[in-house]
């Protein structure tokens, strides 16, 4: 009897510590998250979902930060940019990425433009990986244009920025086409052209990383989303399709990811519908641990709370 009372508290132990880490935020409906590593922290920057228990559509005004120096604990600071600090943006606080170059941090995000029809991109500025943040250039840096693209009111969304090993800076994002293009080194304007790339089944959330000389690039496809991948050898492709990192999860027909790898281990953070209330509109943070294959392929991951 004793044996089967230590078994049964041990499970029950092993099942609340899988819930109590994931969703890792868990007093507010977080979605989106992009990471940035940066002096031995890493910085976990997220949308904000605030639709009501019956919203049917994103309800998103701002945008917040946490961080942790173990993936398991993390502060909580704030909400240090919103939509109002770009004064040609009226809503729409979509996601988001944040990346630091010779001691700024700019934060790349998207929200629906005052003027031009459609969503825009947008960068924000800061000395510190927490802010406070500024709109850095008074106007938006990408906006929608159809001549060019023929594509959606939503194709300029999911900003992610890359730095390459030789300082070049690139800049992707996109809704049914991924687009991309380079960064001049100022960080806030685009060095020629702009180019899309045609990749299965992409619906949007790119993010690009590097390991071992291998560049990946991870976005969310189809609907419900998966979150699947390709590598090349250039952060400009082409790129080879490698399969599907994270099935659809339950409770969110989204999904939206960032890679990172943090003290040695590697770390795929995405969101779900799995706070109680949660769901389409009311999305939250959870984060798996993963390792490579040998092949430095990334393995299909299960996700620890739906
Ligand atoms: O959060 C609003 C939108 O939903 C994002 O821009 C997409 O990636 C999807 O997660």
């Amino acid at each position: 009897l004793v044996q089967v009372s230590l078994v049964l508290v041990l499970l029950w132990m092993s099942a609340a510590v899988c819930f109590a880490d994931n969703p890792v935020i868990g007093n507010t409906f977080t979605a989106d998250p992009a990471a940035m590593v940066y002096n031995n922290r890493v910085y976990l920057y997220t949308g904000h979902d605030e639709a009501d228990v019956n919203g049917t559509g994103y309800v998103m005004k701002d945008w917040k930060v946490y961080s942790s120096t173990d993936m398991v604990n993390w502060t909580d600071h704030g909400t240090p940019l919103s939509v109002s600090a770009f004064s040609w943006a009226k809503g729409d606080a979509w996601a988001s990425q944040v990346i630091e170059r010779n001691g700024k941090f700019y934060w790349y995000i998207c929200a629906e433009h005052k003027t031009i029809p459609g969503k825009a991109i947008g960068v924000a500025i800061s000395d510190s990986p927490t802010g406070p943040f500024r709109d850095a250039l008074g106007r938006a840096l990408i906006t929608n244009d159809m001549t060019k693209f023929s594509s959606s009111y939503w194709d300029d969304i999911d900003p992610a920025v890359f730095i390459d090993d030789d300082g070049q800076a690139y800049l992707y994002w996109g809704n049914s086409v991924l687009m991309y293009a380079k960064l001049n080194s100022d960080m806030v304007s685009i060095s020629g052209s702009i180019t899309s790339v045609s990749l299965p089944n992409f619906t949007e959330a790119p993010w690009l990383h590097k390991r071992n000389g291998i560049y990946y690039l991870s976005y969310a496809s189809g609907w419900p989303e998966s979150i699947s991948y390709a590598t090349s050898q250039s952060p400009t492709g082409p790129w080879t399709y490698r399969g599907v990192i994270m099935e659809p999860t339950a409770h969110s027909g989204t999904n939206h990811q960032a890679i990172i790898e943090f003290k040695g281990q590697a770390y795929f953070i995405y969101h779900n519908g799995a706070l109680p209330t949660g769901g389409d509109y009311r999305r939250s943070v959870a984060i798996e641990k993963f390792n490579y294959n040998s092949d430095g392929t990334i393995p299909t991951l299960q996700p620890t709370s739906t």
